[in-house]
């Protein structure tokens, strides 16, 4: 058993962890400065007024402007201020920097896999460096999980079929629980995970020895040749099915006549649901890889599909020609 669970307050291990903790503060101490005075005049009272107490009851009511526009005045700044501010720190927990380093992070019942730039994976245990903003893809294999860290003071759902995102940068080093917060079956609450923040230089070396000779992209290239992609995407290909260099973040035109970005969300669609989004000039001939590739194969394959381009990179714009 860890120490973190009888922990009245959890270690703050994130940039915006100490302010998330002021707004939790700040809001509790206006709440009590409102409702302290209410619950203390409530016993009083019950006192004072009780049965038998010879005290003046003839209380009418005595109208007061000054009091009146106080009491209204003061709450609304008070819950301006505070809508104010967990909006900009909402803004930032919800903003990745756009040179954060992104892991991609797939959760199953009952479990935590981690897939590291470099190809390196993990299960149930996160290694990240001191210092640097993190980005976390998600997606989940089956139901809905929810990844919590308390110590970074930051929880995001993963969702079946659709990617989800949270980002942080660890302002310490050490140890500290991540949970599953949404209840996902029988094992939920042994849905755990240890993430470990490791100075920069450690992190290097923890990498090293839990190296693998091909990254993530370098995988996602042998599953494409391994099933049959390249047989129709490959350069030498007969069959009409689009080129992929370039694909990632251009606007493809569909079929239908509308077009849509070629994000993470669309290739995997592409991949799992091909007859979702027909590229325009093209037969819908692709088959469905759904019982074929998990998640991670196809985290992989976006990595590997990333790595031939992206749009600005030598990609054109518009659909791709036969
Ligand atoms: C039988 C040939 C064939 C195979 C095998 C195949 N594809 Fe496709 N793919 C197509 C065709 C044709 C299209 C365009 C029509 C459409 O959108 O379905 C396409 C579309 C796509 C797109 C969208 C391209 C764009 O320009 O928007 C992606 C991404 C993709 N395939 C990836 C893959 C991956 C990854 C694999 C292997 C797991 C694969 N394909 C296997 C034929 C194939
Ligand atoms: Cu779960």
């Amino acid at each position: 058993m860890n120490e973190e669970f009888v922990r009245f307050w959890p270690e703050t291990a994130s940039s915006y962890a100490g302010n998330v903790d002021w707004l939790v503060f700040a809001f509790t101490g206006m709440m009590m400065f409102f409702i302290v005075p209410v619950f203390v005049l409530l016993v009083l009272f019950s006192f004072r007024y009780r049965k038998g107490t010879k005290v003046p009851r003839d209380h009418r009511p005595r109208g007061s402007m000054k009091v009146e526009m106080t009491w209204i005045a003061l709450p609304f700044v008070g819950a301006m201020v505070i809508y104010l501010v967990s909006a900009r720190l909402y803004y930032e927990v919800r903003t990745p920097p756009p040179d954060a380093m992104e892991i991609q992070v797939v959760g199953k019942q009952w479990m935590w896999k981690f897939q590291h730039p470099d190809g390196q994976r993990e299960i149930n245990t996160l290694h990240v460096p001191v210092g640097q903003a993190i980005k976390l893809n998600m997606i989940s294999q089956d139901v809905i999980h929810s990844l919590y860290f308390p110590a970074l003071r930051v929880k995001q759902d993963l969702l079946p079929g659709r990617y989800t995102q949270l980002w942080f940068k660890a302002s310490k080093t050490g140890r500290f629980q991540a949970y599953c917060a949404e209840y996902c079956g029988t094992d939920h609450s042994r849905m755990l995970a240890d993430l470990v923040i490791l100075p920069a230089q450690e992190y290097a070396a923890w990498l090293e020895q839990a190296g693998t000779s091909e990254s993530l992209a370098d995988q996602g290239g042998a599953l494409f040749r391994q099933f049959g992609c390249s047989g129709c995407h490959g350069d030498a290909s007969v069959a009409n099915a689009p080129n992929l260099a370039g694909l990632y973040g251009r606007r493809v035109a569909l079929q239908s006549g509308e077009s849509v970005v070629a994000d993470d969300g669309y290739i995997r669609d592409s991949i799992l649901l091909p007859n979702k989004h027909i590229v325009a000039g093209f037969e819908p001939i692709m088959p469905s890889f759904d019982n074929v590739l998990d998640e991670e194969a196809v985290l992989r394959l976006t990595a590997y599909i990333k790595s031939l381009g992206h749009a600005g990179e030598g990609g054109q714009d518009g659909a791709d020609q036969p």
